[in-house]
């Protein structure tokens, strides 16, 4: 049979068959010749096993993995930004949007806090979420909960952003029973909260969501410097003069045109140059 990773506890694998929404559920242990290969079964990872005797036989070959935490076959990061407390940072969404995108998986981004903003800030903040959608990423605001089920559907789901923006917040909306901990709301149900260190993959509908609190911020490998300008969908990057323009400071740039005709939103050519001039800010996590 073939099912999914959904949970490792030592060496016991949980693997999922999920028939047309009914999930059954096998224990299993792996061969010693993953261990030989050096092959770990990552959660995530799609498996043939043998359910009479409860073995995994073999991992069928990865989307892709993450390291931190360890997930494998990842097809959609919630990247979840807030718009106040923590401030809105183009910089960091538009970092997260290239690091997921680099691991082929999709990007979609979740606004929240957009209930702290005064009716002046929503005004500003409206042009840029309408600029992301138009550009073509999935959007929503972390309360348009069907938006998001929409977004998801099917997926195996990871969630990623600074450390206050509602990371935890937003899974307990989706997955209420893990009860996650949240900044800052004491304990006062005395509910147990979900504090367990292992990686595990939950169902939600017809997607799988990682409990995690956020991934850490993937390094980017130096030589996707050059390929920078590909992740910016809205950059035509065709349409200048050299083929190989930067877009930084040659002429006929097509890019530069249409940054000084208010095609492109000034702060994605200015964190996209960020990112390809500047290696300190680039590497940093969150
Ligand atoms: N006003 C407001 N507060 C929010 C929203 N989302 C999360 N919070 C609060 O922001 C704080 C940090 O949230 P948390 O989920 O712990 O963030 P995490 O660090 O990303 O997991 C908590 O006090 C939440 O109650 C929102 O949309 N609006
Ligand atoms: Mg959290
Ligand atoms: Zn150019």
């Amino acid at each position: 049979m073939v099912g999914r990773i959904t949970r490792i506890i030592s060496n016991l694998y949980t693997v999922e068959v999920n028939n047309n929404g009914k999930i059954s559920s096998y224990n299993c242990r792996a061969r010693g010749k993953f261990r030989n290969d050096k092959l770990i079964p990552l959660v995530g990872d799609m498996v043939k096993f043998n359910e009479e005797e409860n073995y995994i036989l073999e991992i069928i070959e990865r989307k892709n993995e993450l390291s931190r935490p360890m997930i494998a076959n990842v097809d959609s990061a919630l990247i979840v930004t807030s718009l106040k407390r923590p401030d809105l940072s183009t910089f960091l969404l538009d970092k997260m949007i290239v690091n997921v995108t680099i691991k082929d998986i999709e990007p979609i981004i979740i606004f929240t806090k957009y209930d702290l903003l005064t009716e002046e800030e929503r005004k500003e903040i409206n042009k840029i979420i309408d600029y992301y959608k138009q550009v073509g990423y999935k959007v929503a605001l972390n309360t348009e909960l069907d938006i998001i089920d929409n977004y998801i559907d099917n997926k195996v789901v990871v969630l990623t952003g600074q450390t206050g923006v509602g990371k935890s917040t937003l899974i307990n909306k989706l997955l209420p029973d893990l009860n996650l901990e949240t900044n800052d709301i004491s304990d006062a149900l005395g509910r147990g909260k979900h504090t367990t260190r292992h990686v595990e993959l939950f169902n939600y509908k017809n997607s799988l969501i990682a409990d995690t609190p956020g991934f850490s911020s993937l390094d980017i490998i130096e030589d996707e410097k050059d390929n920078l300008k590909f992740y910016f969908p809205e950059f035509n990057n065709d349409e200048c003069k050299f083929r190989d323009c930067k877009h930084i400071n040659e002429i006929g740039c097509k890019v530069k045109e249409d940054l000084n005709d208010n095609k492109i939103l000034p702060s994605r050519y200015e964190n996209y140059r960020k990112m390809v001039t500047n290696d300190e800010n680039f590497n940093i996590n969150n």
